[in-house]
């Protein structure tokens, strides 16, 4: 008799496959994986909290990614309405939304996580936005390395259904074999004046490589999940008007981070604890 239920070696058997395209392309799709119901509750709590800003949630933190203010992190609370109708995203949603904890601690999603990560995945940050951020190339690990290189992924959760010219997520597949580059601290995060000869190193790699751009372009509940250490960006948006609401979500291993920073919620997933992002203006 196996140890293991049928239902559990179909999920075993699942997620070995998914951690094996993780380990070959870098990434993983989860089709249909959040229903309906999952995502209006998110999208009503941003709502409530985006029409109250002045309690708790407003200490959340926004990137205005265009416009006049672009380039500035504001406090929620003190945003001018300008700086909300161009593209911005919200900081670490996760620390002030259950609803939002609900999507990226998923009890499901948890269990891969845990297989992909090898140790219990703990949510570090999270962004938000209802435009696509269009962020240039960047390996995530620059922005927040993790305590040990390659346990990091990061999850995006299509809010919508996205289309082609909102400015989607792009990447190069098996990207996440390049070795990182090496600032000049001996470090993979970022230092911002070595930047081009981190790009032009990673750029002679994927010419080497022979790496080719795909884009993801999902539907409404379908789940993006990226190795941490794949080079990837936000396409230009290409109409203004389009929109690709998403929750992206960087998570760690919990056994990497010391225990005061661990969070539990009431479904035993793990958050990193911490104050928000300071605002660098207003
Ligand atoms: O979905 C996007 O626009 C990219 C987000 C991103 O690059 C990131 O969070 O690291």
């Amino acid at each position: 008799m196996s140890y293991f239920s049928k239902k559990h070696l179909k999920r075993r058997n699942q997620f070995r496959e998914l951690g094996a395209t993780m380990a070959e392309q870098g990434y993983v799709i989860l089709n249909g994986f959040f229903d309906a119901k999952d995502l209006s509750a998110f999208d009503a709590e941003l709502k409530y909290i985006l029409a109250n800003r002045n309690s708790k949630a407003g200490n959340m933190t926004i990137d205005v990614l265009d416009g006049p203010l672009m380039q500035q992190r504001l406090l929620l609370q003190q945003a001018p309405e300008e700086a909300l109708f161009v593209p911005y995203k919200i900081n670490d949603m996760y620390l002030e939304s259950e609803a939002c904890l609900n999507l990226n601690l998923n009890h499901e999603l948890r269990a891969l996580l845990k297989s992909l990560l090898d140790g219990l995945p703990m949510v570090v940050n999270s962004l938000s936005f209802t435009q696509g951020s269009q962020q240039p190339h960047h390996f995530d690990y620059y922005y927040m390395p993790p305590f040990v290189q390659d346990k990091m992924v990061v999850s995006s959760i299509c809010l919508e259904n996205q289309t082609e010219d909102s400015g989607p997520v792009s990447y190069y597949p098996e990207s996440h074999k390049i070795p990182p580059y090496r600032f000049s601290d001996g470090g993979v995060g970022v230092i911002a004046d070595e930047m081009d000869r981190a790009k032009a190193y990673t750029l002679a790699e994927i010419e080497k490589r022979g790496l080719v751009e795909e884009s993801f372009i999902g539907k409404a509940g379908d789940v993006f999940l990226w190795h941490g250490s794949l080079y990837h960006r936000g396409r230009p948006i290409l109409n203004t008007r389009a929109t690709r609401k998403t929750l992206v979500t960087h998570y760690w291993r919990s056994c990497d981070v010391a225990k005061k920073h661990v969070a539990k919620t009431s479904n035993g997933g793990l958050y990193f604890t911490r104050e928000h992002a300071p605002a660098n203006s207003h």
